[in-house]
């Protein structure tokens, strides 16, 4: 089957910045094989295969030492290839699952023991079909008592919408991409201040400061126009950020990213050593591997 997007760059360059030992890649998916591991049928795109052993492969020549593998829209709920990657890493991958309804206590069970800490709720209608919030609350409390969070995914016009049922979850709340905002828009504008009073008002919200290469209109190599964005997610919520290089970076359609210059976007947003420890290393740790702490 035929990719529709982009496949992952073949050479990444190595980064200037040197992420402090330990530092957890908190964003980033493996697809397929699709021989072993199908993609959905209600998928919205087909990516290239990108495997565990690339992506750990990638860990290694970026100098990360951790991943944190997040289901993606083209396995819909089929976390096979995810659940597979985390029981290969040795301890070193957490997951982010998605479950339906339907999963049963004996599921989550096993996706708990193969190292899944959490489960995401997509609203991208460009990725995924509408599923009823009743639907996502009842999953919100299923998997709360196991201790693990839920990742949303959405777009910065729908957060008023979204807002009350975001701040209705039992759980620590983790936002990707800081809520994809407009970045031509100011940082103190009223789009990403209503972003912020999110984290404000709600201490169990976070946010991963990932994706510059989606929402940059600048472009690369310094994505220029995110850095202010994410420096002042990092600079309020030190403690609540986490950063991805969200490899292999599907439906990307007309500029595949060098993963090198990703790293080196880091200290331009986390830029002293303490803000670095804490979101590559403490604040991950804190999320996915608590029992080391
Ligand atoms: C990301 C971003 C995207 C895709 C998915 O699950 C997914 O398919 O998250 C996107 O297209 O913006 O974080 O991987």
């Amino acid at each position: 089957m035929d990719p529709d997007w982009l496949c992952f760059h073949p050479a990444p360059s190595k980064p200037v910045f040197r992420v402090p030992a330990g530092a957890v890649d908190a964003h980033c998916h493996v697809f397929g094989p699709a021989a072993e591991f199908p993609f959905a049928p209600e998928r919205k795109y087909t990516p290239c295969d990108a495997s565990k052993a690339q992506l750990f492969a990638l860990r290694a020549r970026l100098g990360f030492a951790r991943n944190v593998i997040v289901q993606a829209t083209c396995h819909g709920a089929d976390n096979r290839a995810m659940a597979d990657a985390c029981r290969a890493s040795g301890g070193m991958a957490r997951g982010v699952a998605t479950v339906r309804r339907s999963v049963t206590d004996q599921d989550l069970e096993e996706l708990h023991a193969a190292g899944v800490r959490g489960v995401r709720f997509n609203f991208l209608r460009r990725l995924v079909d509408f599923t009823p919030k009743d639907e996502l609350l009842e999953i919100a409390g299923r998997v709360a008592p196991l201790g693990w969070h839920v990742v949303v995914y959405f777009e910065a016009q729908d957060l008023p919408e979204l807002w009350d049922f975001f701040t209705a979850l039992p759980t620590t709340v983790i936002v990707d991409h800081m809520g994809r905002p407009d970045v031509a828009q100011p940082v103190d504008g009223p789009q990403f201040q209503r972003f912020l009073r999110l984290l404000r008002e709600h201490p169990n919200v976070w946010s991963k400061v990932s994706c510059p290469e989606r929402l940059t209109k600048s472009g690369p190599p310094g994505y220029d126009d995110v850095v202010p964005f994410a420096r002042r997610v990092v600079e309020e919520f030190p403690d609540r950020a986490l950063w991805g290089t969200d490899w292999p970076h599907p439906n990307l359609k007309n500029h595949m990213p060098d993963d090198g210059l990703l790293v080196d976007f880091i200290p331009r947003v986390a830029t002293t050593p303490a803000l670095q420890r804490r979101l590559l290393v403490e604040n991950p740790l804190r999320l996915y591997w608590p029992e080391e702490l």
